[in-house]
């Protein structure tokens, strides 16, 4: 028997992410949202694909927790999308409201699970979703620098006129106007691009990666991205599930790492079974370090809003 993954939140981000695991294989899914028929008529939908698409996967609809139980991984998507105009930060009160009830569901279904927090703002919801849980830090984790490196690689891939495949991109912080872009330890096949591009590259690859998912809200006009985060998710949950060890970007508990402690972060982390098993420690000049504690000082005020 696969393990489970349930996905909560059938909309945008919920149903590329059910579909992306899938598609993958490695997990059966569930999918869940407060709207009735919205993940059965999904789930039916993606396990058709399987005919065309050439997989077999057990994906489940439902409007019942009941039928989450035992999850091994639950992605939360449920939650408010920015619109054009929005920051992540004026969804906190909704979307803190939407988290209490699906991580107290959640948990009650499957109190061995790993959370994986999408929802919106990411770092504050996360810290939120370890607190409701009362899980430990380990087993709480948030995707997000995971989308804002694949969004840096793909501009950096652009501006080199090369494959996205041979780009490395470095992205640690907060997701959002604070995110710590490192050009130093971004590279294209080992070549750092601050050898290979101009200053003036590196500031708009920078600007762009951190204005990444406000460009797409304005293009859409109504809700904002779901390819890449929906993928980004997926290939996470995947990660904890199989019990790879990648070391991917994510949204993890700093205890003292780079100077920063009890504030939930971007890093790279170590993935596997039981959540998140190391934070890496990468060497950072004074500048990033000074830029990293920034985004901690931010998100970290934003905790005495939360109910
Ligand atoms: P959308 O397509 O509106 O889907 C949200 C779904 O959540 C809807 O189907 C709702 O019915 C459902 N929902 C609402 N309340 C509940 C509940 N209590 N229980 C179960 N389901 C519920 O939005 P989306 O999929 O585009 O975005 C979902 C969230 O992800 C938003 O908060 C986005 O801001 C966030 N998001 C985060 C990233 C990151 O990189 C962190 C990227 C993209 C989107």
């Amino acid at each position: 028997m696969k393990p489970k993954v349930t996905v909560v939140g059938a909309g945008n981000v919920g149903a590329q992410c059910a579909y992306r695991l899938a598609q993958r294989g490695a997990a059966d899914v569930t999918l869940i949202d407060v709207v009735e028929g919205l993940p059965q008529g999904k789930a039916l939908d993606m396990s058709q694909a399987g005919a065309v698409d050439g997989f077999d996967a057990l994906i489940t609809g439902t409007n019942n927790y009941a039928d989450t139980k035992e999850s091994a991984v639950v992605v939360i998507t449920a939650g408010l999308a920015r619109k054009p105009g929005m920051s992540r930060d004026d969804l906190i009160g909704k979307n803190a409201a939407i988290m209490k009830s699906v991580v107290e569901n959640s948990v009650k279904h499957s109190p061995h699970a790993v959370l994986l927090i999408v929802t919106n703002p990411l770092d504050v919801m996360t810290h939120y979703a370890r607190r409701i849980s009362g899980y430990p830090a380990n087993r709480v984790l948030g995707m997000a620098p995971l989308l804002d490196a694949a969004r840096m690689q793909y501009f950096i891939a652009d501006t080199c006129k090369c494959s996205i495949k041979d780009v490395y991109a470095e992205v640690l912080g907060s997701h959002g106007d604070l995110m710590v872009p490192v050009p130093r330890l971004s590279t294209v096949k080992g070549k750092p691009i601050t050898e290979l591009l101009t200053a003036e590259q590196i500031k708009a690859i920078v600007d762009k990666t951190t204005n990444g998912g406000a460009e797409i809200v304005a293009l859409l006009k109504s809700g904002s991205a779901y390819y890449a985060p929906g993928s980004a998710a997926a290939a996470m949950a995947e990660a904890i599930v199989t019990d790879s060890k990648k070391v991917i970007s994510s949204c993890v508990q700093l205890s003292g790492q780079y100077g920063i402690k009890n504030v939930y972060l971007g890093a790279p982390a170590k993935l596997g079974k039981a959540g998140v098993e190391e934070v890496l420690e990468i060497e950072l000049t004074a500048a990033e370090k000074g830029a990293l504690q920034n985004a901690a000082q931010a998100v970290q005020a934003l905790y005495p809003v939360l109910p």
